[in-house]
């Protein structure tokens, strides 16, 4: 008897079932040209797995969804099998580990990768707390596996089958070495497990992501401007990554360009600081920054065609992982590049240990902060912004460090301090 299962070539949830196959002695096979998108959307499939997921597994006693089930059905068909151990002690671990590899380890690296990729809303916030509770699972993982080579017993059970497609999601796309190497027994373990000949059957030769991958350009919600009657229009460039256009629609629509409409900040009446220079000087101070630099910036300023603002991270507490908040401010001043004519930035990133704190100084055109800044860049919703009061000493020597990057600031070491010029 051959079981049929309804997955692509690729889907790690489909190899759980092909390496349990594998292990024992069942015969499983892949569909012929399955398509995702396409395949799992048929009445047929649907009759099968009314969510339209995959992967599925056609026995002659009907269909089974979810892979984990569809695992454990295809170890079942062998009597004894050893993938479930040998005792009921045994089978309550096998079982324990299987249900800590799906609510721990997978979902938390699909809570840190699929938003990543685009296919969930991107919050920093909830990638930080991602990263935190598969950190948390990966440390336990890693406990129990310096005194043992398997999850369970002296060979391989279903368990370890289950654990190793999970990690292979996070190795193959996100989990790099320098994230991983915190983890020295997982790696062992990983690495030990994906090259058993059943494995490397399945899942061929396996290489670990080398970087995180980028933030697939997409807008989270922002409940201020849902509330808003008419919806701004997204811009332009992220529709046509999103939303792939017939292409005699896309050329019509470059055939006749509508001109641009003029950024307002041009349209304020001229002011004696211009940013260029200052942005010049910034560069070129090399010695006595203090002196040159930051009294030449506080010469040039002009409250009435300028404002300075001070912007505070709304959720600090989370940021526990140092290159994560580094990232964070570092994609943050990427989506600002829309605003380089008309602003200047220092962001600063505080504390020699987590949570780091993070904090900013911003000069921007005019006397509030840009409407369209506020509209199209969304970070700006993730900090609390404070005009700075230049009459105020105090607020006064404040943006100076933080123009200087002075260190200590705020009694702490810095991190890092970026520029956005
Ligand atoms: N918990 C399910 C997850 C299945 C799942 O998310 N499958 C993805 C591919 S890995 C899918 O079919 N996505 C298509 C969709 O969401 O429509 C399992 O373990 O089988």
């Amino acid at each position: 008897m051959v079981l049929v299962l309804h997955a692509t070539t690729t889907n790690k949830n489909a190899f759980k079932a092909l390496i349990t196959a594998e292990y024992s002695g069942v015969k499983v096979e892949l569909t012929k040209d399955f398509q995702m998108g396409v395949s799992n959307k048929t009445p047929e499939f649907l009759k099968m797995n009314p969510i339209g997921k995959v992967p599925v597994l056609e026995t002659p006693d009907g269909p089974i969804f979810e892979s984990n089930a569809i695992a454990r059905y295809v170890a079942r068909l062998k009597p004894d099998n050893p993938l479930y151990g040998s005792s009921l002690i045994d089978f309550g671990h096998i079982e324990q580990w299987i249900d800590f590899s799906a609510t721990e380890i997978d979902a938390s690296i699909g809570a840190w990768l699929l938003p990543r990729l685009g296919f969930r809303l991107y919050l920093p916030p909830a990638e930080e707390a991602a990263i935190t509770s598969l950190k948390r699972a990966l440390e336990a993982l890693n406990t129990h596996l310096a005194s043992n080579t398997y999850l369970v017993g002296d060979g391989v059970t279903l368990a370890d089958i289950i654990m190793t497609c999970n990690l292979s999601f996070g190795f193959k796309y996100i989990l790099t070495k320098s994230f991983t190497s915190a983890f020295p027994h997982v790696e062992r373990y990983f690495w030990t497990l994906v090259n058993q000949p059943n494995f490397k059957k399945v899942m061929g030769d396996f290489k670990q992501a080398e970087a995180i991958p980028p933030v697939a350009s997409k807008k989270p919600a922002q409940p201020k401007e849902a509330a808003k009657p008419k919806p701004k229009p997204e811009p332009k460039k992220e529709v046509k990554k999103e939303v792939e256009k017939p292409k005699e629609v896309a050329a019509e629509e470059e055939e006749a360009p509508k001109p641009k409409p003029k950024n307002p900040l041009d349209l304020l009446p001229p002011s004696k600081m211009i940013l260029d220079d200052w942005k010049r000087l910034y560069s070129n101070t090399k010695t006595n920054f203090r002196e040159v630099a930051v009294k030449g910036f506080w010469d040039m300023y002009d409250p009435e065609g300028y404002s300075l603002w001070f912007c505070d991270y709304k959720y600090q507490d989370e940021n526990m992982v140092s290159f994560v908040t580094l990232n964070k401010v570092g994609g943050f001043l990427q989506r600002m590049d829309l605003a380089r004519k008309y602003a200047f930035g220092k962001m600063l990133i505080i504390g020699s240990e987590a949570p780091y704190k993070v904090k900013g100084l911003w000069l921007f055109r005019g006397t509030e902060i840009p409407q369209f800044v506020m509209d199209e860049c969304y970070d700006m919703e993730l900090y609390e912004w404070t005009k700075v009061d230049i009459n105020d000493e105090a607020q006064k020597e404040r943006a100076s460090q933080m123009i200087e990057d002075a260190e200590p600031f705020e009694g702490e070491a810095l991190l890092d301090a970026k520029c956005f010029k």
